[in-house]
């Protein structure tokens, strides 16, 4: 038979642990195919919730004790403790479950159908049908936890998932093999853990099912849960965001882009400044200064996308001459399709200044729209060509 054990994570659990072990024992019976055990997480609680669990631990081979030196926070407890059950105690399966009561027992035969059923992750849901959160938590606590779910599955634009932060999970083997690295650094050995893991889960793939359960307060003791776990989960959410913004192609070319302008017009600026205008000369001298600070910026974009948006496709140094001549191109092209646009919104529907204040007339000049299409255009130009054409995929 397959192994599944239930890991309660304790800090100054000492009445409750005493209370959830015999209810636990008591549902496992009705699990057949498992092979069920309990595996009690101590951090060395100062009340010593573990001489309670150890007493235990003789006189039944179905609970183990896994003791902490220190607290290391409920993330630390969960890795200590699957490393344990997955490693040493052979699990196929492992459950979380907190040990004040507030989770259901009576749901855990329910969570091992769904696994048997090819589930690999199963969540206890508070905001599934069916499920709910204590009627008499104060307006803020309430807020706090619905709210925060609706932030989580915002940012990370994943909604199909409703209780993000519940602690109440049964995980199989192969996710938390997979989904371990992603969540060992110290942002996750507090209770950020319990979003890492899903959302690393949810992105590689797995499946994922919710089971409704109502969350009963704990009548005894503290919760351990704390202003860390809020700025933590923030910060882990919006870093993973511009991580992800950063890693993709079509925004690294746009910022790329946007440093090749900046590049352009400060170079402008300095070799006008370098350059004399001689009165004759002021005409050829702006073109030469415009051509060159063009230039510049075309090097930086070609320099930028090739060690950065296109990092994966990085040129070999005999490939750069030629590539660089066809950057060049492909700029020009860029250019050349911005001039059409511009010209032909001049010359067939008879616009003259383009970039005519739309804000103070508060009627939008078509010209500025066809200048900022031709941008538009030209830039959707760049991409394909830089795709198509320089950073060919291999
Ligand atoms: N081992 C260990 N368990 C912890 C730690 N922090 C919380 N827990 C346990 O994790 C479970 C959930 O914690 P709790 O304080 O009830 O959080 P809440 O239900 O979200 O308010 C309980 O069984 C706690 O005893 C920790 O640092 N170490
Ligand atoms: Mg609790």
């Amino acid at each position: 038979m397959q192994k599944a054990v239930v890991i309660v994570p304790t800090y100054n659990e000492r009445e409750n642990i005493q209370k959830l072990i015999p209810l636990l024992l008591e549902v496992f019976k009705k699990v057949k195919n498992w092979d069920m055990s309990i595996l009690v997480v101590d951090d060395t609680s100062p009340d010593k919730t573990y001489e309670v669990v150890k007493k235990i631990t003789k006189e039944n081979k179905k609970v183990k004790l896994l003791l902490n030196a220190k607290k290391e926070g409920l993330g630390g407890a969960y890795l200590k403790g699957m490393d344990y059950a997955f490693g040493e105690q052979g699990a196929e399966v492992v459950l979380q479950f907190d040990a004040d009561l507030s989770h259901d027992h009576r749901k855990i035969p329910q969570f091992m159908k769904e696994i048997d059923g090819g589930e690999d992750l199963v969540l206890g849901s508070r905001y599934v049908k069916g499920g709910g959160i204590p009627a008499n938590w104060g307006l803020y606590r309430k807020f706090l936890s619905v709210v925060g779910n609706i932030t989580i599955a915002t940012v990370l634009t994943n909604f199909s998932i409703r209780d993000w932060t519940t602690g109440f999970r049964a995980v199989r083997r192969k996710v938390f093999e997979k989904v371990r690295p992603f969540v060992s650094d110290a942002r996750f050995m507090g209770y950020t853990y319990q979003i890492g893991f899903l959302n690393s889960a949810l992105r590689q793939g797995f499946k994922v099912k919710e089971v409704p359960f109502i969350f009963v307060d704990r009548t005894i003791g503290k919760s351990k849960l704390g202003a860390e776990y809020m700025k933590n989960t923030l910060l882990y959410i919006f870093k993973l965001r511009l991580d992800d913004l950063f890693k993709n192609r079509i925004f690294k070319f746009a910022f790329v882009g946007g440093i090749g302008t900046l590049v352009q017009l400060m170079s402008l600026t300095i070799i006008r400044l370098l350059i004399p205008d001689f009165q004759f000369l002021v005409f050829t001298s702006f073109l030469v200064a415009t051509l060159m600070s063009i230039e510049l910026a075309i090097i930086s974009n070609f320099v930028l996308n090739n060690l950065w948006t296109f990092a994966d496709r990085k040129l070999m140094t005999s490939q750069i001459p030629g590539k660089f001549i066809q950057f060049n191109l492909a700029s020009m092209g860029s250019i050349l399709i911005q001039l059409i646009i511009n010209s032909s919104g001049e010359n067939f529907i008879g616009l003259k200044d383009l970039f005519v204040l739309p804000i103070i007339n508060f009627n939008v000049d078509t010209g500025l729209i066809f200048a900022i299409s031709g941008i538009l255009i030209g830039l959707f130009w760049n991409f394909f060509a830089y795709n198509k054409y320089i950073w060919k995929k291999k």
